[in-house]
């Protein structure tokens, strides 16, 4: 587990009124559109799919009416892609009169390989009620059913539990009144004669888009919510494409005004029905909010926003400073999880001192922007950070760096590390080719969060070839496996890992995957 459950009921946390103000000033017009399934399909085993399945077509889902159902019968419906929205279904009844109730079970899934999971054997570490289901008692017949809740989903199974002996169910017109925050109208396109990369970057799309809602979503099935993290590759993600900052405005104050009072910022915050931080921190997200308020400065300045935030940002700071000793090294605390990936199985010290460098690199842009006369001192802690990474971390034998006592080399740090800038260019590139000698094909990383970093890195060094190819061997693996939207967490060895106990509570349109949309454009202009 990348990280335990925190309960930390004894944290007190502000809830400024004028920060909440602005951050409903920049709440987003959702855009909605009806839609309609495509396919009556059922599930075939396809050792190319994931998890080994797959679909295949029946018939068009016009001719759904045709079927006549009763108890045990079950059909899926394919709306033939990737949706976000209100699910609605309109059902009769034929035969004699209705003697009974109908009742009858909806399950969404975003993959086919959610459908072949029972959930009542799911028996994870994560709630079971993020599974998409409903059972439904209907007393009258004709109906519609417009089920109140959002789903985020590609296929709907019906399962009829019962009718009675005497009459059948027959459902018609099952919609999607979808919605997203994102105007397609604003979509840049990206162009390439590569058809790989040109289905790579728009999956990577449909994948924001779906993740765009009242704020950015992790996840529309799971969490729905918005976390620290996943923001900052999805704020960059959508400078690059629908190019939404009100959206980055609205998240960064959510973040900004309800903040712990001794300055850390949560990992991620409930915005629906009331705005509630969670009691949840993690040292790299905290810092994460410094690099959104940053990015978000350099992508379209705001005076009004850096004076109202760049306090925040260095109060958060302040606060991670108890955690760098007087030589200039990073003492991670398990109270403060460090998160770099779901995989607990390197060590990740040597990522958090990198992380560490690379906002304070952003910081000190941002106090040379509203003049903090404490610059000097911010300048003293990075030198004696990355002195202290220079003399104690490299390896200059290796070419590579080290983390914690063992001195393990993974390809994390040497990732991170390039991505901070702390040695020269060409020094860079040597770590990325010893990196792509060492450390590759890479074994146990299991995000998508984690490969964005490892793809990046290889274009900062210089290796373009290198980093395309590893987007393909990745993203491109997700889309042959049948992803219409990009996961969660995947990783190319393990296809059906899951950081919960099974792969039916992952979610399969997650935004922190959705960064080939960045890389492609920013690197491969
Ligand atoms: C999961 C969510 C989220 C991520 C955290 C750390 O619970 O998927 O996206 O940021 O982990």
């Amino acid at each position: 587990m990348g990280f335990q459950f925190q309960i930390n009921s004894d944290v007190v946390f502000n809830h400024n009124k004028n920060l909440l103000e602005k951050a409903d000033r920049f709440r987003p017009i959702l855009y909605k559109k009806q839609s309609i399934a495509q396919d009556i399909v059922e599930i075939v085993s396809d050792d190319s799919k994931l998890e080994g399945v797959s679909v295949k077509k029946i018939n068009d889902a016009k001719y759904l009416s045709d079927i006549k159902m009763t108890r045990d019968n079950r059909i899926i419906l394919d709306f033939g892609q990737h949706y976000v929205g209100k699910f609605s279904i309109h059902i009769d009844h034929v035969g004699s009169p209705m003697d009974a109730p109908l009742y009858f079970k909806l399950k969404f899934s975003e993959m086919p390989n959610e459908l072949a999971h029972s959930s009542e054997q799911y028996d994870g570490w994560l709630s079971k009620s993020w599974i998409q289901e409903e059972t439904v008692h209907l007393d009258k017949l004709p109906a519609t059913l417009e089920l109140p809740r959002r789903y985020s989903f590609r296929y709907v199974e019906i399962q009829v539990i019962d009718t009675s002996p005497k009459w059948h169910a027959v459902f018609s017109n099952p919609t999607v009144i979808t919605q997203s925050s994102a105007d397609t109208a604003n979509a840049e396109k990206w162009e390439s004669n590569d058809a790989e990369l040109l289905d790579i970057y728009d999956v990577g799309l449909a994948t924001l888009f779906d993740c765009m809602q009242d704020v950015f979503e992790d996840g529309p099935k799971r969490d729905r919510r918005l976390w620290l993290g996943d923001l900052r590759l999805q704020a960059l993600a959508n400078y690059e494409t629908f190019n939404n900052t009100d959206l980055v405005k609205r998240c960064l104050y959510l973040f900004g005004s309800m903040a712990a009072e001794d300055g850390r910022i949560s990992a991620n915050v409930f915005t629906d029905p009331n705005y509630i931080p969670d009691d949840t921190f993690m040292y790299d997200y905290s810092l994460f909010f410094i690099s959104i308020l940053d990015d978000l400065e350099k992508h379209e300045f705001n005076q009004e926003l850096l004076d109202d935030l760049y306090p925040i940002a260095k109060k958060q700071w302040t606060y991670i400073t108890q955690f760098i000793d007087e030589q200039g090294k990073v003492i991670t605390d398990d109270n403060y999880t460090v998160f770099v990936d779901w995989s607990n199985k390197f060590n990740k010290e040597t990522s958090a001192q990198a992380i560490t460098i690379y906002t304070l690199k952003q910081l000190i842009h941002l106090a040379k922007l509203v003049k903090d006369k404490d610059i000097i001192n911010l300048e003293h802690i990075l030198y004696k950070l990355e002195d202290y990474t220079k003399n104690n971390l490299y390896d200059f034998e290796q070419h590579l760096f080290v983390s914690g006592q063992e001195k393990e080399v993974n390809i994390s740090s040497q990732v991170w590390m390039v991505l901070a800038h702390v040695m020269d260019d060409e020094t860079n590139l040597v770590i990325m080719k010893q990196a792509l000698q060492k450390l590759f094909p890479i074994k146990g990383i299991a995000t998508p969060y984690m490969y964005h970093h490892i793809v990046q890195s290889l274009f900062e060094a210089g290796l373009s070839k290198e980093a395309v190819q590893l987007m393909k061997d990745y993203w491109g693996k997700m889309i042959s496996l049948g992803a219409d939207t990009y996961w969660e967490a995947f990783d190319p060895n393990i296809p059906d890992y899951s950081p919960y106990g099974s792969p039916i509570v992952n979610s399969y349109c997650h935004a922190w995957s959705c960064t080939p949309v960045y890389l492609l454009k920013k690197y491969l202009k």
